[in-house]
C-alpha cells in the first residue's frame, strides 16, 4: 500500500539569554520533560532536540544553552554549540524576557549572516500580568533591531499563545522526510536523561557556585531480574571539598532528597521501578580539563 501524503519536515533552533525559558519552552511544545530546567542561569549544557509531529509535519526543535560571556573552558565550548546550532536550521526562535539591552544586541548580531527567518518569541508575559501596554513597550524595542518573521508573546509555563507560534511554524515547513520516528520526542540517550535529571534536582537543591560545579556521569546502569529494579549507579562529580560537603549535607540529607527526587524521575520517564545510588567525587577544575569536559560529554574543541 502506498501513502500518498506528502510530509513536511524542519529544524528549529531555540535561543536566547540563559534564563528566559527556552528548556521550559521545549518542554510545553512536546508536552514532557525533555530538557531538565530551573530558576538558575547555564542549565542546559547540551544540545537538546525535542521532536514534534503533528499529522504529516515534524518539527525537530534543537534546545540550546543560553548565550552568554563564557569565564571558563566549559561555558566556551557551550556558548560555541549555540551559535554553531544557528546554521543548521531552518528557522530560529529567539526567546527574550526582558526589553532589548546589550545581552540581547550581542545575539542579535549573530542573526546578520543568517538566511532563516527568526522569529521574537516575548515569553514570561504572565509575570507582567498579560499587560498590553509593557507587551507592546518590548515588542517596540526589539523591532528596529532586527527583521523578525513574528512576534509572539506567551508564557511557556501557562502555555499561552504557543499554539499560534506552533500553527506558524508548521505553515512555514518545506516537503521533507521525517528525521525520526513519529512516536520520538527526543534524541537524548536514556544515560544522558538520567544524569540530567540528577542534575536537575542538584541545581534546585543547592546554590550559588555548587550548581555550577557539578557534573554527573551514569556509572552503572543493569536490570536486576530478581527484584524488577532498574539499577543505576552516578557520580557527582564537584570542583572541591567544601562543595561536596554542601552536596552531601547533613547526614547526607541533602544527596537523600537530591537522590530521592531524581529517582521518581526517572521512575516516571522510564516506566520503572529505580534503584539510584550517588556517589560524589572532586575533580579539580574539571571545567578548565580538555580531558574531563569530553569525557562528560561537553563538545569538542
Ligand atoms: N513566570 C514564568 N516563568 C517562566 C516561564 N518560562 C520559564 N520560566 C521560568 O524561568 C526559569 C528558567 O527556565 P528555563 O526553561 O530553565 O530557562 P532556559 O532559557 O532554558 O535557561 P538556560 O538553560 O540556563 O539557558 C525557570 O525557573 C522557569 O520556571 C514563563 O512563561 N513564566
Ligand atoms: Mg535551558
Amino acid at each position: 500500500m502506498t501513502n500518498n501524503l506528502k510530509t513536511k519536515s524542519g529544524f528549529v533552533a531555540i535561543v536566547g539569554r540563559p534564563n528566559v525559558g527556552k528548556s521550559t519552552l521545549l518542554n510545553t511544545i512536546i508536552g514532557e520533560k525533555v530538557a531538565i530546567t530551573s530558576n538558575k542561569p547555564q542549565t542546559t549544557r547540551h544540545r537538546i532536540s525535542g521532536i514534534y509531529t503533528k499529522d504529516n509535519s515534524q518539527i525537530v526543535f534543537i534546545d540550546t544553552p543560553g548565550m552568554h560571556k563564557a569565564k571558563d573552558l566549559l561555558n566556551k565550548r557551550i556558548d560555541k554549540l549555540a551559535v554553531s546550532v544557528l546554521k543548521e536550521v531552518d528557522a530560529i526562535l529567539f526567546i527574550v524576557d526582558k526589553p532589548f539591552g546589550l545581552a540581547e544586541s550581542h545575539i542579535v548580531s549573530y542573526f546578520e549572516n543568517i538566511k532563516v527567518p527568526v522569529f521574537l518569541v516575548i515569553n514570561k508575559i504572565d509575570e507582567i500580568n498579560y499587560n498590553k501596554v509593557k507587551i507592546d513597550e518590548m515588542i517596540l524595542s526589539y523591532i528596529s533591531k532586527y527583521n523578525f518573521a513574528g512576534v509572539y508573546p506567551i508564557s511557556a509555563i501557562n502555555d499561552e499563545n504557543i499554539n499560534h507560534l506552533l500553527n506558524d511554524l508548521l505553515n512555514s515547513l518545506n516537503e521533507g522526510p521525517f528525521y525520526y520516528p513519529k512516536e520520538s520526542i527526543s534524541d537524548q540517550s536514556e544515560t544522558t536523561t538520567m544524569s540530567e535529571f540528577i542534575r536537575e534536582k542538584i541545581l534546585i537543591h543547592t546554590e550559588e557556585e555548587v550548581p555550577h560545579a557539578v557534573a554527573v556521569a551514569i556509572e552503572n546502569l543493569e536490570y536486576n531480574e530478581e527484584y524488577k529494579t532498574l539499577d543505576v549507579s552516578a557520580i557527582i562529580y564537584v570542583e572541591r571539598n567544601s562543595q561536596k560537603k554542601i552536596l552531601i549535607g547533613k547526614n547526607g540529607d541533602k544527596l537523600k532528597t537530591i537522590g530521592t527526587e531524581a529517582r521518581i524521575d526517572i521512575n516516571n520517564k522510564f516506566n520503572t521501578k529505580t534503584h539510584l545510588t550517588l556517589w560524589v567525587k572532586v575533580k579539580k577544575d574539571w571545567r578548565n580539563q580538555i580531558s574531563d569536559l569530553n569525557r562528560f560529554g561537553y563538545g569538542n574543541e
